[in-house]
């Protein structure tokens, strides 16, 4: 058995393949807002790269059942119940809601690998739970998106998906073989920063964005928890994604 790992730095990387399993890496914030979401009891979230879809379908469901949530450029959107943040997805305001989401970058990553077998989103919390769910799955191909910023890299996925390949290398009992040049950059930029994560986000452009639009030290911290979330976010249907 053998496991074909490979990173694409944001959606438009990706090439016009199916594979077995994707996932997808936020770190700041989109996908540790689903990590916590759910974890606080969200029944799902649906993501969305177009706003009027989002509003269109979030307005089929009773009021309170739901909520729409996201940001563009990092600031709440207007109108919205919640911004992006995973501390306001706390468990009185989400719990047993269908989440309506839609991120700068996030959201569009989710869908540009929403035909994938497999889909799952990860963040730094749920490293371990995703890798642990790959390992069980034992499928041969993972494709592994980060978010980014509007089409370009980003520090911090590429360190997350360092940090699930080496998770992956060090537990599973196949082989697992790393595909491209990303993956083993990746790699090496874990190794570099695997002991101060936080220094690591508040380094990276979007870390240095959002400390010029306010406080958002607890976010930071919340998103560079390494392993403490049992989470694994996972699509159920087009666009739908449910704790499994
Ligand atoms: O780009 C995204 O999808 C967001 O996660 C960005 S933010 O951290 O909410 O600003």
């Amino acid at each position: 058995m053998i496991i074909n790992l490979t990173y694409y730095h944001v959606a438009n990387d990706v090439p016009k393949i199916n594979p077995d399993i994707a996932v997808v890496i936020d770190v700041l914030r989109a996908t540790t807002t689903i990590s916590w979401a759910l974890k606080n009891g969200a029944d799902s979230i649906q993501v969305f790269a177009d706003l009027d879809l989002l509003k269109e379908s979030a307005i089929k469901w009773q009021t309170d059942q739901r909520l729409m949530l996201g940001e563009r450029g990092g600031k709440k959107i207007e109108g919205f119940d919640l911004g992006n943040s995973p501390l306001s997805v706390t468990k009185e305001l989400v719990n047993g809601k269908r989440l309506f989401m839609s991120t700068t970058n996030g959201t569009k990553s989710l869908q540009r690998v929403q035909h994938s077998k497999h889909l799952f989103a990860m963040g730094l919390p749920n490293r371990r739970a995703v890798a642990e769910k790959i390992i069980a799955l034992k499928s041969e191909n993972v494709l592994i998106l980060g978010s980014g910023w509007e089409g370009s890299y980003s520090l911090e996925d590429s360190l997350a998906a360092g940090a699930l390949a080496s998770y992956l290398k060090k537990n599973c009992d196949f082989e697992v073989n790393i595909l491209n040049d990303e993956l083993q950059a990746a790699l090496a930029l874990w190794e570099f920063w695997k002991d101060d994560i936080l220094k690591c986000l508040k380094t990276a452009t979007h870390g240095k964005r959002l400390t010029s639009l306010g406080n958002y030290e607890e976010d930071f911290k919340c998103c560079s928890e390494l392993d403490s979330l049992d989470i694994v976010p996972a699509q159920v249907e087009r666009g739908v994604i449910r704790a499994s």
